[in-house]
């Protein structure tokens, strides 16, 4: 029997609309979906490779038990009791702050969060760490301090833009925006719309660019802080706009009005007039920002985006049309955590703040190793694999070998799950209902919730469900009135009042609501994750109805369910909502309602930011001479996503690539093994030789050295990382500048 079955692929942010033709429980054939809203029939080579994701080897099938040598086979029931038995005793022995949750809600599968979250919170602990606070964070960061929201952050209004700068963001590969090869295409082609590039190779993206500034690695602080001095330096700044929303402009304006733009352009390794050009085309277009890894994992990461935000502020090009805006969602995707509030925790040994509720995963091994009495001794990883994901194999492998208890919930025997006590198999995105919260588009709101095309094999659950019934042998679940399990058989609008009755009656109910409709709605429909998008409907914040209301839906007590209806009508996936194009301003949340311009605390960082300081910092290390981009994502690797190495058989993915003209001075032939060695570690690797990468530096993707039917494909660029060469504020690691030494092997 075969059937053609509507999906989304979770290999990205984007989650494109697919086909999927099922035979006998296989996926057999993927295509893009034409009518998915938000794609539009749009793929990329990941996506249609999905079913490599789905079926491989690794996958879980059953929970194991980690014994003397090996794993064992066991059943739910005797895991959730142990596990639940041992965070018992840890956590009593020890406080909350022993344990830590990380990952939980990857690209695609993002309904376990809720869950995942509650359970941490009820059993005290405020450390989650997560891929985020590995990249973006420190922008989350600048974002709260100007905007007053950590989850306001910005998107560029692609749609109305006429001028796009690419900083550090290779789209072309990366996407991180919908259908990025038609816009970027499209742009590119566009006479009366501008493509501007700031990367230091000539990436797939910067071919296709307008402008290319092919800037020297690391010096992005620099060069924006000249871009920002030149506009004023001329008077090109929107002051209207300033005056009108923005505070604390005069205490930053002498950051810049006698910085020397010209010297700093030298140090950046870029032509001044070009730097000018560029500048002054941002400040009179309908312009808007995108930048990315190559700027926040790098030097002076949180400052950076800091002065990205003062650069968009003084164009004027923040909340408007074309610009920087934010986008409307369900639900933002962390809460506000000002790191000021004493009521937020930071870490214990290293003294990290949690930013959108999040902590860094390059400072965990310190928090493990420390001495600290309260120190981490339990973790909890689902959706994640730390052992190759984050900074520092070496000493992840050394701290999790130290840890109490280390559970692991996956859908694949990955390098964590190998290191584990437990290992609890979780249904993949193709055998459950699930979703993703993240929003790339404006003004309209996406969702596409996901049902099962294949069947499960073995006992695999919902990861929500498995959070679900840890709480409920951990005695955080409330006893149930009756009337809810009733009339969740009845209908949802006698559910929904009975709900409702219950959270008002009792706080503890309230708390626990997920774990509640989980127990209820969630066993009436077969699928926690599917009851839980009915409540998170009915209890949508009221600026996603009125962006409901917007998109069409009618006002009232019965929206919530009326959306859920159109949700399960369109497997495709639909327009939920319209955030007010003409209010993003609204999104301004500081108690003055302006943009808040001026952070005193990075003032010295900003103003130590000097074309001296810089050339100083930058000068060549004689024993490790070239600069690693640790990571690269490409269409041949999608994180730790694609286990079986066969989806790239017959290509070269995992090379350390370099300039023919470096490897020329170290007499180095394409093809052959290489030595390359970090302050952190060595690895070897085979060598490619690429005009694509700049002179000086080499690129080691990252999402390899996974190791599969007993072979390792590829190498963990990870190996060769230091989790302590990281960002100050937001503890981001500094990937796209790793000092490295490359010889024959
Ligand atoms: N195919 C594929 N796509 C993916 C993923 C994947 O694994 N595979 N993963 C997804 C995820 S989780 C993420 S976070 C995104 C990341 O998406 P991107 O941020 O676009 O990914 P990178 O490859 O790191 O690209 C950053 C660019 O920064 C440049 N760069 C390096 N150093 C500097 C510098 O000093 N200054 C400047 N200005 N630029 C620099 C690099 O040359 C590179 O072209 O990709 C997403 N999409
Ligand atoms: N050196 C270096 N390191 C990097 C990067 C880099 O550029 N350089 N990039 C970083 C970036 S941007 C990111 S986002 C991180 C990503 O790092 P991680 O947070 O580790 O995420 P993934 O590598 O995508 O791993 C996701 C895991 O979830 C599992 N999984 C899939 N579906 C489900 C499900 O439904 N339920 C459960 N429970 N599990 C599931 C997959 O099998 C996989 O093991 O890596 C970072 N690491
Ligand atoms: S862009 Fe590619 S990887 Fe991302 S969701 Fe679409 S098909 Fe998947
Ligand atoms: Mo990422």
């Amino acid at each position: 029997m075969s059937e053609w079955k509507k999906t989304g692929c979770v290999l990205c942010g984007q989650n494109c609309g697919l086909e999927v033709l099922v035979e006998n429980n296989r996926m057999v054939k993927v295509k893009p979906d034409k009518d998915n809203p938000r794609s539009e029939g749009y793929a990329c080579r990941k996506g249609l490779n999905i079913a490599y994701h789905q079926h491989h080897d690794q996958r879980l099938t059953h929970p194991l038990k980690k014994v003397e040598d090996g794993f064992i086979k066991i059943s739910w029931d005797q895991a959730i009791t142990e596990i639940a038995e041992k965070l018992r005793s840890i956590v009593g022995e020890h406080g909350p702050r022993s344990l830590a949750f990380m990952g939980i809600g990857g690209l695609g599968c993002q309904s376990e969060a809720a869950f995942g979250l509650r359970l941490l919170r009820a059993l005290g602990s405020q450390y989650y760490y997560n891929a985020l606070a590995g990249e973006l964070t420190g922008m989350f960061w600048g974002y709260g301090r100007t905007v007053g929201r950590q989850y306001n952050f910005t998107i560029p209004d692609h749609d109305r833009t006429d001028m796009l700068l690419a900083i550090g963001w290779n789209g072309w590969m990366s996407h991180q925006m919908p259908q990025a090869r038609r816009h970027l295409g499209e742009m590119s082609k566009n006479p009366d719309k501008l493509l501007v590039v700031i990367d230091p190779r000539r990436s797939e993206t910067a071919e296709r660019a307008d402008i290319h500034l092919a800037i020297r690695p690391g010096t992005d602080a620099l060069l924006t802080r000249a871009m920002i001095a030149i506009i004023l330096q001329e008077g090109w700044q929107n002051q209207e706009y300033i005056d009108c929303y923005v505070s604390g402009f005069d205490k930053v304006k002498p950051w810049f009005m006698k910085f020397d733009a010209r010297e700093a352009c030298r140090v950046c390794e870029l032509d001044y007039d070009l730097v000018r050009e560029v500048a002054s085309l941002f400040a009179t277009r309908k312009s808007s920002m995108h930048q990315d890894l190559g700027v926040l994992m790098n030097r002076h990461s949180t400052v950076t985006t800091y002065l990205e935000i003062i650069l968009l502020a003084v164009c004027g090009r923040l909340f408007v049309p074309g610009g920087n805006v934010v986008p409307g969602c369900l639900v933002p995707i962390g809460s506000h955590t000002d790191e000021r509030d004493p009521k937020y925790w930071r870490t214990m040994a290293t003294g990290f703040p949690a930013l959108l509720g999040m902590h860094p995963p390059n400072v965990m091994p310190e928090e493990i190793m420390s001495g600290h009495p309260e120190r981490l001794r339990a973790v909890f990883v689902s959706q994640s694999n730390p052992m190759r994901s984050f900074a520092d194999t070496t000493a992840y492998e050394e701290a999790f070998s130290r840890l109490d208890l280390l559970v692991t919930i996956d859908i694949a025997m990955t390098e964590t799950a190998t290191m584990s006590d437990y290992v609890l198999p979780a249904r993949s995105s193709y055998e459950s209902w699930d979703t993703t919260y993240f929003q790339f588009n404006f003004p309209e709101v996406y969702c596409q919730m996901r049902r099962p095309i294949v069947d499960a094999v073995g006992e695999p659950l919902e990861t929500s469900e498995i959070w679900t019934r840890l709480a409920d042998k951990l005695g955080i679940i409330p006893a149930i009135p009756e009337v809810l399990f009733e009339s969740a058989g009845k209908s949802r609008l006698e559910y929904g009042q009975a709900l409702y009755m219950y959270m008002q009656s009792d706080p503890r109910a309230a708390a626990a609501m997920p774990f509640v409709v989980a127990k209820t709605l969630g066993k009436e429909m077969g699928s926690i994750n599917l009851a839980w998008m009915w409540a998170m409907l009915q209890i949508a914040p009221r600026g996603f109805k009125e962006s409901a209301a917007r998109a069409g839906f009618k006002p009232g007590l019965t929206m919530g369910d009326e959306i859920f209806q159109a949700v399960i009508d369109h497997p495709e996936g639909l327009w939920i909502g319209k955030a007010d194009p003409d209010n993003n301003f609204a999104n301004l949340r500081t108690e003055d309602k302006r943009l808040n311009l001026y952070i005193p605390e990075v003032e010295e960082w900003v103003c130590g930011i000097t074309p001296q300081s810089e050339e100083e910092q930058l000068k060549g290390d004689g024993n490790y001479p070239f600069i690693l981009m640790a990571g690269r994502h490409m269409d041949m690797n999608s994180n730790n996503m694609m286990r079986n190495p066969e989806w790239n058989k017959g290509r070269r993915a995992c090379t350390l690539a370099m300039n023919p003209g470096d490897a020329g001075k170290l007499n180095l032939a394409d093809g052959q093994k290489v030595k390359v060695s970090t302050e952190a570690g060595t690895v070897e690797i085979e060598l490619e030789i690429t005009g694509a990468v700049r002179l000086g530096q080499v690129i080691i993707p990252h999402g390899f050295g996974l190791s599969y039917n007993g072979k390792v494909y590829g190498v963990g660029v990870n190996r060769l990382t230091s989790s302590t060469h990281r960002d100050p504020i937001a503890g981001t690691p500094l990937h796209r500048y790793v000092r490295c030494r490359v010889e024959p092997a």
